[in-house]
């Protein structure tokens, strides 16, 4: 590709698109406005030893491929490229949250949990069951009814369960993270009947690439991978008295589930849908959900 090929797809994304700027300062200006910040306390003790071994072991990585000033330097323009372009949400989620997810999610009994991402938005607009996500006219993409029910881990149903949904549309964007999206496409809270089912109409999401005109696209690119994600539905479940499950849900046959880049995989997570029963349009998918009381464990 030229020069001016280069310029002229990065201007038509601009156009169409959004870019990676816009979507990464969206993202660090939710986090840093979410009120997470003014309540996060880590002890001195686990700073000076996570910060202490995190420096420690990039000095060990220096030596042990003997990194040269071109590479160093190289390294902190694109640090600093990586807050100018607001993707530090991006770039940590992408490569660091499955980590801190799988950690932290060990001892909880019930639903399989995954990573969050940078796009979550809290608030969506609330739906009685069987509930239909915001679209537009002539929403591209395959009709989905997604459909399942919730229960204790003793096979209870639960009372005031809900489920917040968010996912991108047929063309790979997210609403409020892209310009041209009406606010609240594709993201909703669907509140379960007092049985614990719930319905949501929505349609497929398409595969997601993760923006390449931005610094960690160009991490991407500079190292040879690739910038893909399987196409996945965002999902919160709660219920008062009950552990958050944070998790998201794949498509079997993406060829992307076995190299997803922010490696947010997992086999519980896959769905099996099926054309729908009701002679509707589509496909429909049933998922249930086990979700563990407050302070269960394994
Ligand atoms: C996404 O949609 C996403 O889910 C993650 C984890 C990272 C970037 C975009
Ligand atoms: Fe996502």
């Amino acid at each position: 590709m030229t020069n001016t090929q280069a310029e002229s797809s990065a201007e038509t994304r601009r156009e169409n698109e959004g870019t990676a700027v816009e979507a990464g300062t969206k993202a660090t200006e939710r986090f840093t406005a979410s009120g997470k910040l003014a309540k996060l306390q880590v002890p001195q003790e686990r700073v000076s030893l996570l910060a202490g071994e995190a420096i420690r072991a990039i000095n060990d990585i220096a030596v042990k491929h003997q990194v040269t000033y071109e590479e160093y330097n190289a390294l902190k323009a694109w640090l600093i490229k990586v807050g100018t372009d607001g993707e530090w949400p991006l770039f940590l989620d992408v490569w660091l949250e499955h980590t801190i997810e799988d950690i932290n999610s060990q001892e909880r009994p019930g639903a399989v949990g995954t990573i969050e991402g940078p796009y979550y938005v809290p608030n969506s607009p609330v739906l009685p069951t069987p509930g239909t996500l915001q679209m537009r006219e002539d929403e591209p993409g395959t009709p989905l009814l997604f459909k399942g029910r919730f229960t204790d881990t003793d096979g209870n149903p639960i009372q005031g369960a809900q489920v917040e949904i968010w996912h991108a549309d047929a063309n790979g964007f997210y609403s409020q993270y892209a310009p041209e999206l009406p606010e609240w496409l594709f993201r909703g809270t669907v509140k379960a009947d007092e049985n614990g089912y719930f319905e949501i109409n929505t349609k497929r999401p398409a595969p997601y690439q993760i923006p390449t005109d931005g610094a960690c696209g160009q991490l991407i690119s500079a190292a040879g991978w690739h910038a893909w994600r399987p196409a996945h539905i965002h999902i919160k479940v709660s219920a008062p008295g009950y552990q958050l499950v944070t998790q998201q849900l794949y498509f079997p046959g993406d060829p992307h589930n076995e190299d997803d880049i922010a490696s947010a995989v997992k086999p519980e997570l896959m769905l099996d849908p099926k054309p729908r029963t009701d002679g509707g349009e589509g496909e429909e998918v049933v998922y249930d959900y086990v979700l563990a009381k407050e302070g269960q464990t394994k």
